[in-house]
């Protein structure tokens, strides 16, 4: 499946997520991109899944998955993945698992695992060159347990442990995957599939270490009608709050550049979380911060 070109939508496959979703929130944006990003991977995938919403995907002993489904603690996906990898290539030095029997570990993590707890396995394993692909997806916070703040939180968001909203900043989990030198990394988001299975499909046909980190859309933590994921993720690339780029033989690029670029605000307003920077007054500070701050990123690039 990987082999095949991808120009337009009606080259993806259909699904082959089987029944999947079940107990998940409606309209959640990180299931979205986990099918999509499924559809072009196809069946001979491991999945090693960090604690988090997705976990919900899997009930023991069933999975709506046809490759492989393994559960591990937040902090030990990466390690996990290095776990399948050394399995599957021991079964092929043993002759058990032909060639083209072979799977992929592929990492499935949320935002509190990759930005936070499993870190530092995961730049382990970065190091040590292992064979996997890390899939992120991000909510910007720790969405199962009533969305606390985590190292993917953006300025200016109210989580469950920042009630006045988060006086930090999202980590640049991009920027810290590229100062490893690894195979691949690309940013994706479900609302942009052609974008994303390209990128995917790029990713599959490539050997090392490899991260796709989706932005995820949240009904449920970021305070929106379930209806509107695929919008507020087009908002997310078009306000240039969320890049499309990937890093390939060295160096960046981005798949797609906004232009005309809209205001931070045409995002942030479609979100509960970012309400109290409007009512019952506008906070022109945060705001400004906010808008500043992906101004700095692109006069960068533009
Ligand atoms: C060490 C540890 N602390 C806390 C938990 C409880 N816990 C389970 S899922 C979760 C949230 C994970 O957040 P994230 O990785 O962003 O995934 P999401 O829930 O947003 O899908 C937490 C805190 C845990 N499983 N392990
Ligand atoms: S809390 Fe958010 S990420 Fe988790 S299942 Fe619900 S919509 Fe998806
Ligand atoms: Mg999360």
């Amino acid at each position: 499946m990987t082999d095949m070109a991808i120009r337009s939508m009606k080259d993806l496959p259909s699904a082959h997520l089987l029944g999947a979703g079940t107990s998940m929130c409606a309209g959640c944006g990180g299931l979205q991109a986990v099918h999509e990003i499924y559809d072009i991977l196809g069946a001979k995938t491991v999945f090693v899944n960090a604690a988090g919403c997705m976990t919900l995907l899997s009930t023991y002993p069933f999975t709506p998955f046809r490759g492989g489904w393994l559960y591990t603690s937040m902090a030990s996906a990466s390690a996990g993945a290095q776990g399948i990898r050394d399995a599957l290539d021991i079964l092929r030095a043993k002759g058990r698992l032909a060639p083209e029997e072979d799977m992929t570990a592929v990492v499935l993590a949320g935002d509190g695992s990759t930005y936070g707890m499993g870190l530092s396995a995961t730049s382990a394993a970065i190091e040590r060159g292992l064979d996997f692909l890390y899939v992120c997806y991000d909510n910007e916070g720790y969405g199962n347990t009533g969305q606390q703040c985590s190292g993917a939180t953006p300025h200016g968001a109210r989580t469950a442990t920042n009630a006045r909203g988060f006086s930090g900043a999202k980590k640049d989990l991009f920027a810290i995957w590229v100062a490893h030198r690894p195979a691949y990394v690309a940013t994706v988001v479900g609302a942009e599939p052609l974008d994303l299975a390209k990128k995917i499909q790029r990713a599959a046909g490539i050997k090392g270490p490899r991260l796709i980190t989706a932005l995820a859309p949240c009904p449920t933590g970021w305070d929106y009608d379930p209806r509107e994921t695929v919008e507020i993720g087009r908002l997310a690339v078009r306000t240039g709050v969320w890049p499309l780029k990937e890093y390939v033989d060295g160096k960046v690029v981005h798949t797609k550049i906004p232009r005309p670029r809209l205001p931070v605000e045409d995002y942030l307003k479609t979100q509960g979380r970012f309400a109290h920077l409007f009512a019952p007054r506008r906070n022109e500070t945060v705001l400004a911060e906010i808008q500043a701050g992906v101004d700095a990123y692109w006069a960068a690039i533009e």
